[in-house]
């Protein structure tokens, strides 16, 4: 009997799996059958932007936590998938630092080629998933909300890809029940010109904090002051922006900080991370940890230790995205398919412990990128991903860090040099700073002025 498998998201890691399988298909292999259930009218992820926020029209929450003027915050060529590249799916090379419509539309490219989409239920979120342990199958409860008919069916597999960046972790400070402004978070930023003119404050100090702050400043904000917990982020701002301590309270429009300074704020956006949420999920599937390079339970970084029938894409912290979710699906489908063998259980967990104490052991940046670069390789190994120039991804993402440490506001005018097709990207037409368009098509235009000249 034909295996039945589920993909939960047809985001990044949703897209490359199935196109794991079909890829193993159009080489010959009997595959399994695939459905993939997604919330949302389209594939993409937290790439297919929506103008919504708090709960859809049929009271979904909303996935997306992208804004407008979103330019991808590390090079595309960190991200490039190993077996369809930029400059196939645009005919051309194209600048390092692409927005938001345009590396969606590379990621739709390569799945429209591989034709699965029909495999995709879409506006299909699932409910539930259950072991049955007499069958040793899934039982996967989804919700088809355009024909509002709520159904179960049998899975022999299910891999969870519903992505961990769209939950959002919404601390409290005193003051803000009261507070004259708006309050939000990351996730349901849309727009930065709702922020010009205005004094904002940011809380948190990563790369929400740090873009939707630079965002912000882009559009015309009149003040940014960034509130750390633990170290600000240190980079040379603009003359209007201001690293501060910790909240303590907030009093009318004024904040005030641990080390006793206040200043005056209209809007409050927290940029303080998100959680691992699944609340589709039995306690004894479903996977418990914080934003980090070496979640435990998952052996390899992919399938869940306590029953290796599921499996788990994309719950890492990331460095690497696109192509270390291939990694993972290539992965996925060969112990699905019975081309890599597991361990037992005892030597699953000693494998991801060894990792995890290597993890622990990193000190900075650097040290995490090459792990995670060791580990996206280590993946490719036992499979037919094609292995790619891991060490040039690696130098590539510290020339960028390099790159944003010396100017923050002008790093995505940069070019690298694509470690699939050898080529040099060009430089974009219109520096970063000045380019008020996000859209594709002022993206990919010719014949206006480079930021290098
Ligand atoms: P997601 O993209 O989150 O996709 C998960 C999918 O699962 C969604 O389509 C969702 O609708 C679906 N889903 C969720 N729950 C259910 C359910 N119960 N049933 C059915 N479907 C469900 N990465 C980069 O490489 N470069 C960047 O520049 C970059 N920018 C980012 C900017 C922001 C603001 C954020 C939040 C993240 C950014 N990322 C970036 C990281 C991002 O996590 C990855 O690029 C990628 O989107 C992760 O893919 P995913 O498929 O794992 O998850
Ligand atoms: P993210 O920045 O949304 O990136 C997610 C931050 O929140 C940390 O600075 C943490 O501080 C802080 N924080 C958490 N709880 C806090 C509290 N109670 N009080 C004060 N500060 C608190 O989240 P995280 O997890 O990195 O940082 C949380 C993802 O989105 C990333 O993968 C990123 O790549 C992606 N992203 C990309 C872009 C672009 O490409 C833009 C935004 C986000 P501390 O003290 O723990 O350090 C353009």
């Amino acid at each position: 009997m034909t295996l039945r498998v589920a993909i939960i998201g047809a985001g990044p890691s949703g897209m490359a799996q199935m196109r794991a399988f079909q890829s193993a298909a159009a080489k010959g292999a009997e595959i399994p059958e695939i459905v993939c259930f997604e919330r949302q009218e389209d594939w993409g992820g937290l790439w297919n932007y929506t103008w919504r926020t708090g709960l859809d029209e049929y009271g979904e929450p909303i996935h997306g936590s992208m804004y407008r003027y979103l330019w991808s915050n590390g090079p595309k060529e960190c991200l490039e998938f190993a077996d369809y590249t930029f400059e196939e799916h645009f005919g051309k090379p194209i600048a390092s630092y692409p927005p938001r419509a345009v590396i969606w539309d590379y990621i739709k490219g390569r799945v429209e080629k591989a034709n699965v989409r029909p495999w995709v239920r879409f506006r299909t979120p699932v409910r539930s998933v259950e072991f049955d342990e007499e069958s040793q199958t899934f039982l996967v409860t989804a919700h088809d909300l355009k024909n509002d008919v709520v159904s179960t069916e049998e899975f022999d597999h299910v891999i969870v890809a519903n992505g961990h960046f769209s939950t959002p972790n919404v601390p409290e400070f005193p003051g803000f029940d009261t507070f004259g402004g708006r309050v939000l978070h990351a996730h349901d930023f849309r727009d930065a010109l709702e922020f010009k003119g205005k004094d904002i404050l940011i809380i948190g100090t990563s790369y929400s904090a740090e873009d939707i702050g630079s965002q912000c400043y882009k559009y015309g904000c009149k003040s940014v002051t960034v509130s750390h917990r633990t170290n600000p982020i240190g980079f040379d701002w603009p003359d209007n922006w201001a690293e501060v301590p910790l909240l303590t309270k907030v009093d009318g429009n004024t904040a005030y900080f641990k080390d006793g300074s206040s200043r005056d704020v209209d809007a409050i956006i927290l940029c303080t991370g998100y959680q691992h949420h699944f609340p589709f999920l039995t306690d004894d599937l479903r996977l418990k940890t914080d934003n980090r390079l070496w979640p435990l339970g998952l052996y390899k970084g992919v399938v869940w230790e306590e029953n290796p029938k599921m499996m788990y894409l994309g719950m890492q912290d990331q460095f690497y995205t696109f192509n270390m979710f291939d990694a993972q699906a290539w992965f996925a489908r060969d112990v699905i398919m019975g081309r890599i063998p597991l361990p037992s259980k005892d030597e699953m967990k000693a494998d991801s412990k060894a990792w995890r104490d290597r993890e622990e052991g990193l000190k900075d940046d650097h040290d995490m990128i090459w792990f995670q670069g060791d580990y996206t390789a280590h993946l490719i190994e036992m499979t037919d991903y094609p292995m790619f120039d891991i060490e040039g991804v690696n130098k590539t993402f510290e020339e960028w860090e390099h790159d944003k440490a010396d100017d923050i506001m002008g790093y995505r005018n940069k070019s690298y040099r694509s470690l699939m097709t050898g080529n040099m990207s060009p430089a974009h037409h219109t520096p970063w700073l000045d380019e008020l368009d996000d859209s594709l098509e002022a993206y990919l235009q010719v014949g206006k002025k480079t930021a290098a000249e």
